[in-house]
């Protein structure tokens, strides 16, 4: 099910928008070299949802100081809390992290290049009434994919339909990576994977168990400043290519199995 924004809704403060208080809400923002954009993009995430928002950094001790930027922000913003991993590092594990460390309801995480536009955050927490988690979609009718070029865009929607093809569900970003969840769910369910994956197992096993999924559209940007950790190209499609069908082979063996031993019963 897709989620679009009413214009009347706009007239509202963001936040009230919000069918989730934002005091029950922690936003967890994994960064590796996100200098040039972390400050912004907190600033943008306390514009839209009011102050009683907590941020969690996740920031693997980036080399361009990305920690010391946080830790200044942090210094005047006591919603702000900054965790600095050294000798650690990945995607999948700083998110789980970031959660981990959040005692609040709902968890939302998103990039940190300000390809994600904290002013749709309202609008998934809005969407989020009677469901379990809602995912920021480019894919689903509204949305959109300014932020890669021609092939990044093919290969990921190329890995977005076979994986939906394969493991079912009605989601079309599987992908996503912008994302709020309430707490049972990702106390079930936890993140794994290495990078992007992740995502689509989370998806999958959601669906699977019976929790309750929207996408809510978004105009993915252009990344604002700094370099893509992917690149999401041919060069970055070889490198991450193989851990997603791995994970979207997998996933469709066990639907197999799964499927075979209900015949059995
Ligand atoms: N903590 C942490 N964050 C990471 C790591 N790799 C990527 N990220 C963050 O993950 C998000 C997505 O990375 P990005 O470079 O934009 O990848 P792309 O969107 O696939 O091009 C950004 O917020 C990155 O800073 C990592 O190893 N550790
Ligand atoms: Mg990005």
């Amino acid at each position: 099910m897709t989620i679009t924004r009413r214009a009347s809704q706009c007239r509202q403060p963001a936040w009230e928008r919000s069918a989730v208080d934002p005091a029950q809400v922690s936003v967890v923002l994994p960064t590796f070299n996100e200098a040039g954009n972390i400050v912004p993009l907190m600033r943008g995430i306390l514009e839209a949802l009011g102050p009683r928002v907590e941020i969690i950094v996740v920031d693997d001790d980036s080399p361009d100081g990305t920690s010391d930027l946080a830790r200044e922000f942090a210094g005047s913003h006591s919603q702000v809390r900054l965790i600095t991993r050294k000798g650690e590092k990945g995607l999948t594990t700083a998110i789980a992290r970031g959660i981990a460390e959040s005692g609040r309801e709902v968890v939302v995480w998103m990039d940190c290049d300000l390809s994600m536009p904290p002013a749709v955050i309202p609008d998934l927490l809005a969407a989020l009434e009677g469901r379990d988690m809602t995912l920021g979609s480019r894919y689903a009718r509204g949305g959109l994919d300014q932020g890669h070029g021609w092939l990044g865009r093919t290969l990921s929607r190329t890995i977005c339909y076979g994986a939906r093809t394969l493991l079912g569900g009605t989601v079309l970003d599987l992908t996503s990576g912008f994302m709020a969840a309430r707490r049972p769910l990702l106390l079930e369910l936890g993140l794994k994977g290495d990078y992007g994956e992740y995502c689509i197992e989370l998806i999958h096993r959601a669906q699977r168990r019976g929790y309750l999924l929207a996408e809510v559209p978004y105009v993915c940007a252009p990344r604002h400043s700094g370099e893509s950790k992917t690149s999401v190209g041919l060069s970055g499609f070889l490198r991450r290519g193989p851990g997603y069908l791995a994970t979207v082979g997998a996933l469709f063996l066990g639907r197999l199995r799964g499927s075979a031993s209900c015949r059995r019963a």
